[in-house]
């Protein structure tokens, strides 16, 4: 399958979503969450870091492993993949971003309030009277192979302070949930981009816009479960086959 085909599907497309996973991310220098982990991280699953149960038994391992990717995302640029995304928005008035990315790199892209399905790195709250903290200052400075590290006291409770990120067995925050559902059911084309789509219930977005009858356009260099639900799928980078995507756009003003 081409890419002509995917540029047919987008040129008549006027409600389109963005779906991202790490992919996206990934030639921009983050690692992607099922890529091996480094450093003092190496004995362990990232799946097993990102509960609630890690963070329980061991914070200061768990906060260590946030400051450390904090450190390598504030370092990162968005690359051409999110760059074009960020153009299908302004061609497209009708464009939906919707990310699993716990990074900002769509937004410094220039996409316009893009929809974050597992939190942010960069809104720590309290593990348990859960009033936001404040963000430690600067990019983060971790050292490239990482570090433990305790993570701050809570200043209403003194309990410690935990990343804003949705871990699993959590309930994904409702208000961005229902509006990724409600985009899905309502688009005329879903781009589904750099996940490997075993997450739930992140893995529903490009499902229920299938089920409602919108083609599905998907960008990966490997297979994914999704493959099968895809009208068409374009197996390369990112930040090679979007660019090449977006030259068939029109421009804003002839939309
Ligand atoms: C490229 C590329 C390039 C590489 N260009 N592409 C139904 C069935 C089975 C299980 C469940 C179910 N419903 C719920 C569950 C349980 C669980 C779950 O899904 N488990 C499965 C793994 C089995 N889900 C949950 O627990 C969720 N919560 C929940 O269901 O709560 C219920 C509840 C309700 C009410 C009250 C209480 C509870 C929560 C899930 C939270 C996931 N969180 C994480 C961590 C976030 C913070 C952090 O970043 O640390 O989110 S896990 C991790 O996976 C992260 C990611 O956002 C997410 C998805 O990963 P993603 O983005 O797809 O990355 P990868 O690495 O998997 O794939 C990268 C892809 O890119 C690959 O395909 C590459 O080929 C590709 N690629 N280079 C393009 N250049
Ligand atoms: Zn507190």
């Amino acid at each position: 399958m081409t890419v002509r085909e995917a540029a047919d599907l987008l040129l008549k497309a006027r409600k389109v979503v963005v779906f991202t996973g790490a992919g996206v991310s990934a030639e921009s220098g983050i690692p992607t969450f099922r890529d091996a982990l480094t450093g003092l991280w190496a004995r362990f699953d990232a799946q097993a870091l990102a509960t609630p149960e890690a963070f329980a038994a061991d914070p200061a391992l768990v906060y260590g492993w946030y400051e450390w990717r904090r450190t390598i995302v504030g370092r990162a640029r968005p690359n051409a993949g999110h760059t074009a995304i960020a153009k299908i928005e302004a061609a497209i008035p009708g464009t939906v971003v919707v990310t699993q990315n716990v990074d900002a790199l769509h937004e410094q892209a220039g996409s316009v309030s893009p929809i974050h399905l597992h939190g942010s790195l960069y809104a720590p709250r309290c593990s348990s009277c859960a009033k936001p903290a404040t963000p430690p200052e600067g990019p983060g400075d971790e050292p490239a192979d990482g570090r433990r590290l305790t993570p701050p006291a809570c200043e209403h409770c003194g309990a410690p302070v935990r990343p804003g990120v949705v871990w699993f067995g959590e309930a994904l925050p409702v208000d961005a949930l229902e509006a990724a559902v409600a985009a899905a059911a309502d688009c005329d084309l879903l781009i589904t981009v750099g996940t490997s789509g075993v997450v739930y219930p992140a893995a529903e977005i490009p499902q229920v816009a299938a089920r409602f009858g919108a083609p599905v356009i998907q960008v990966n260099p490997m297979p994914t479960p999704l493959d099968d639900i895809c009208t068409v799928n374009l197996r390369g980078p990112a930040a090679e086959v979007l660019p090449e995507l977006v030259l068939s756009l029109p421009s804003t003003a002839a939309r």
